[in-house]
């Protein structure tokens, strides 16, 4: 097992030559090609890295070795297949997709170097072995205030498991079962069938992206807000990136897809405050702006086109505007609402005084007017336009009305709904491509189990919910539900935090209020892989195995393919599932395991195989995809039916990857609300009230209003994000800068899936997570590169070393997300580069998390010098 669990240094690691060599080729931390595949893509590929063929070593190719398809789970938003050579029960070497040939239209899933690090991850040293007890908790005298500074002791499961059942029993008996607090879908299960348990809810991704297009009209079904697929990318002459980085935020193909977009003669354009490595790649120009002012950027581009707009010089499409859209000026306003209320008369200022000139916006977003006048002109009807922004701008506050605000520039230029035209979200694993999904997985077919509590705590007012005893609660999960609110302020009583999915403490917001928050519970337990942040403000850990050491599943989101995993070894130490745990749970808390879990994970596995269904060629009716024969069935111990499909049981299992070919002209092309935009009358958006895109829309602003934090209006205006660009000045309108001058974001980085794979060694070498500052504002406040910089919120202080450029616009430093907390205990400062930590629990609108919406300031660190991560010891308690 301890193949690669030797604690080595960086410094020692470097002086083995030998070792580093080896370690390099197997990792794939040079290169990402697929070690037997021509050099098809010599350019950059999907990371933006030159493709090179890895060194191996051959001799472990021997019989006895078999590739075997590894899951790669992690929310980083990319679907690859990873494969794994098991030798001995041991995970010798990983590679990537090698299933076909690779080309532009049927492209190869490849991994990235994240996921080709797994083995070092699985295998690490690192990994919580045991039930591990913080050593001054007991039942009687918890130390509560020793959580997160205590050590560790390793206890038996039985101990483990009979301290969480009483721990569990004891709340529901003196508090009631809204006394538990969790997060987890197994564990959920478990708590339903004991009586509930108080739940979380966020807009976590998408931002303002979750709820405000449902309720407008812009949401185009499973896809959400949806644009055209790959291929008719391909017919666009310009492409408006706003806030869109695939090279490091969605891994797998759609850098790639944009790069077909280019050879075919597409321009780009980056509105962005950073010039990141996907707009380089792509040789996009740049619009530097302040990151949380987008809706400004839109109504300077508004105002532009609606007042250099005439027959001569085309700027608006009002045909599609009148046939398509309600409240864009005062003709078009719903029945019964004030004409004056109309979105065209609020950009010219005609009743408010305050024309949203682009000077006006200027101000506002940082983009300079002529930029502004110029986006207008590139963005024309007559030309064949998408404007694609990812949720970035939308994980920012008061930008409640900003897909509404994207959603009327695509309506008042035409671009929706034909080849070529298109407007909306490109990110996650759907970036680039949308569209029905080609092949997906069936139902694990467990049955869903009533919730015994509805108290449910939006994450902004998570820990301040723990910490005050009351919470504004706006419905369970009202996110999934597409509606919110009314609010209703709830006295709230948590006893218990139990972690069993998420890293919440490190990724929700106001993070220096989570820590207080798990401070005063009297109990908190993690299932845990690591000593994980969550985990180590805990009582109890207990060790969770990966998705390597279970039966098999299916990983879904790229609409041209399903990835099948496979078990690839055996549960390493004492670790467990989270549906072993919930079972042995059960059985202490007098409840049948079977409640909880009908019928077991392999057979979970199966309904999913069985179901899963492949589009016909035809591009409409699906089909079975896997051919089950009686024999499949006996050996895997299950209950079902033979079945015909596509392919058989083994040879998906072998391949560990179905992916349906495209090519130019086939029937799997997509256009995003194209019948809809054909005809509005026969086609109503079933969302809107009014069936039409509202540009105008009562249903948004009442709904969101009513959930209680702020008020939203019914057209797209430039409201003041709390923490935003204003609040960095004493005096707006004198412009001096205030106490916290900067702005923060918080890029999704490409060491980590959030904060999963941050310790893992390989990584931390190949990307160490500084903080990206301008460098004239850097010297400014004489910051060289890699000096320590402390930066300080009103909530908190994080330090990080520094990486000068130019590539950021000033005034704006850029935190990378999901960075490991690591606290000095003694001074409250944060070592680590925590991104929460810097985060308030600010919730606006839609119960907004707006980490895109933080200030601070930052100067030189006079304390002592930060270690680099990769020098940083792991965390190793057992
Ligand atoms: N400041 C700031 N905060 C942010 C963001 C930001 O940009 N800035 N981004 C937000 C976004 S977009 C997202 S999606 C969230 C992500 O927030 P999270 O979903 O909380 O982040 P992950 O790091 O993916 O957490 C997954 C956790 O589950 C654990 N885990 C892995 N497998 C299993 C399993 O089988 N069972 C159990 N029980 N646990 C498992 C992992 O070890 C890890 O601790 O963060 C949000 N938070
Ligand atoms: N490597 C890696 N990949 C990931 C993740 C990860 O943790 N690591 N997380 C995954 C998840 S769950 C999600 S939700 C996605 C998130 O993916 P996105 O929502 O796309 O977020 P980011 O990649 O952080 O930022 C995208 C771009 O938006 C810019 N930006 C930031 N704020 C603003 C703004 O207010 N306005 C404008 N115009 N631009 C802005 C950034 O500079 C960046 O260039 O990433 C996914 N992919
Ligand atoms: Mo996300």
């Amino acid at each position: 097992m301890a193949l690669l669990g030797t604690n080595l240094k960086r410094r020692d690691f470097l002086k083995s030559t030998a070792l580093t060599t080896a370690a390099v080729a197997t990792a794939g931390l040079a290169g990402c090609a697929p070690q037997d595949e021509g050099l098809s893509r010599t350019g950059s590929n999907a990371e933006g890295m030159t493709a090179h063929v890895v060194e191996s070593d051959l001799a472990v190719l021997d019989a006895s070795a078999k590739w075997v398809t590894a899951a790669c789970w992690h929310n980083c938003g990319g679907r690859c297949l990873n494969k794994a050579l098991v030798k001995d029960g041991v995970v010798v070497r990983q590679k990537t997709d090698d299933n076909h040939e690779d080309s532009a239209d049927y492209p190869q899933q490849r991994a990235c170097v994240r996921g080709r690090a797994q083995r070092r991850q699985i295998y690490g040293e690192d990994r919580i072995k045991y039930p591990m007890k913080r050593k001054s908790w007991s039942p009687d005298n918890p130390n509560k205030e020793l959580r997160g500074k205590d050590e560790w002791e390793r206890i038996s499961w039985e101990e483990a498991l009979d301290y969480v059942a009483a721990e569990l029993s004891k709340a529901k008996e003196q508090y009631g079962n809204s006394s538990i607090f969790a997060e987890g879908t197994e564990i959920g299960r478990l708590l339903n069938v004991f009586g509930g348990y108080t739940s979380r809810w966020g807009t976590g991704s998408l931002g303002t992206w979750s709820l405000t297009p449902h309720l407008i009209g812009f949401d185009d079904g499973d896809t959400g807000t949806a644009v055209n697929d790959r291929m008719d990318m391909r017919n666009c002459e310009t492409i408006i990136l706003s806030g869109v980085n695939p090279a490091w935020s969605s891994a797998g193909n759609p850098a790639y897809n944009y790069l077909q977009a280019k050879n075919a003669g597409a321009k780009f354009i980056a509105i962005d405050p950073y010039y990141n490595d996907s707009y380089a790649l792509l040789d996009a120009e740049w619009i530097p702006c302040y990151p949380s002012q987008d809706v400004a950027i839109w109504l300077g581009v508004a105002y532009t086109l609606i007042t250099e707009d005439s027959e001569s010089n085309p700027m608006i499409d009002w045909d599609f505007l009148d046939r398509c859209t309600i409240g864009f000026d005062a003709d078009h306003m719903p029945e019964g609402e004030d004409p004056k209320g109309n979105f065209k008369d609020y950009v010219l200022g005609t009743y408010d005084g305050v024309p949203k000139t682009p000077e006006w916006a200027s101000e506002r977003c940082g983009v300079s007017p002529e930029n502004l006048r110029r986006i207008a002109q590139e963005i024309v009807p007559s030309k064949k336009v998408a404007i694609l922004t990812a949720w970035a701008a939308g994980r920012t506050h008061a930008a409640d009305n900003l897909p509404q605000m994207i959603m009327t520039i695509g309506s008042m230029t035409g671009h929706i709904g034909k080849s070529g035209h298109m407007c909306g979200i490109s990110c996650h694993n759907k970036a680039s491509n949308h569209g029905p999904a080609m092949v997906k997985a069936g139902k694990d077919g467990l049955p869903a189990i009533d919730p015994g509590v509805t108290d449910c705590i939006n994450d902004t007012e998570l820990w301040t919910a723990i910490l005050e005893g009351s919470y504004n609660f706006t419905g369970t999960a009202p996110n999934k539900n597409k509606t919110g609110g009314p609010g209703e302020i709830r006295p709230i009583d948590i006893h218990v935090i139990y972690h069993a999915g998420r890293a919440l403490l490190q990724t929700r917001d106001a993070m220096a209020k989570g820590i207080e928050a798990h401070r005063k519970v009297d109990f908190a337990v993690a299932h845990a892989q690591f000593l994980t942040t969550s985990a180590k403000y805990c009582d109890i850990i207990l060790p969770l195995d990966t998705y390597w050491e279970r039966p098999g599943g299916f990983l879904t989101g790229n609409r041209e393919m399903v990835i099948v995993y496979s078990k690839i070894i055996d549960p390493q130490f004492e670790c467990h599932s989270d549906q072993w745990i919930a079972c042995e749970l059960a059985k202490r808390l007098s409840i049948d395991p079977a409640e909880v879990y009908p019928f077991d994970e392999q057979q979970q596995f199966f309904n999913q195989l069985a179901g899963a269904e492949v589009l016909d060629a035809d591009g409409k009716t699906y089909k079975p995809l896997v051919t089950i024969t009686e024999e499949d069935i006996a050996a895997w111990g299950v209950e079902g039916e033979p079945q015909t499909g596509e392919i058989g049981l083994s040879e998906l299992l072998d391949l560990g990857c179905y992916q349906v070919e495209r090519k130019p002209g086939d029937n799997y092309g997509y256009i995003a609300y194209e019948d809809f935009v054909k005809d509005p009358e026969a086609n109503p958006r079933e969302e809107s009230p009014s069936g039409k895109f509202e540009i105008f829309s009562r249903n948004l602003s009442d709904t969101i209003t009513n959930m209680g934090y702020s008020a939203v209006p019914p057209i797209p205006e430039y409201i003041e994000p709390v923490e935003g660009l204003e609040e960095t000045y004493a005096d707006f309108a004198a412009k001096t800068k205030g106490e916290y001058p900067y702005q923060v974001f918080n890029p999704h980085y490409l060491r980590r899936s959030h904060t999963v794979l941050d310790n893992n060694p390989w990584l931390r070498e190949a990307w160490p997570n500084p903080v990206y500052l301008n460098a004239a504002d850097a010297a400014e406040k004489g910051i060289a590169e890699g000096d320590s910089v402390l930066l300080t919120s009103q909530h908190g202080k994080t330090l990080r070393k520094a990486s000068l450029t130019q590539r950021l616009m000033p005034g704006v430093i850029a935190l990378p997300h999901g960075s490991w907390l690591d606290m000095d205990e003694e001074t409250g400062v944060d070592r680590g580069g925590a991104d929460n930590m810097l985060c308030g629990p600010v919730g606006m609108g839609a119960g907004i998390s707006g980490w895109n919406s933080v200030i601070a300031n930052m100067e030189k660190w006079t304390g002592d010098e930060l270690v680099d991560d990769a020098d940083k010891d792991l965390r190793v308690i057992c």
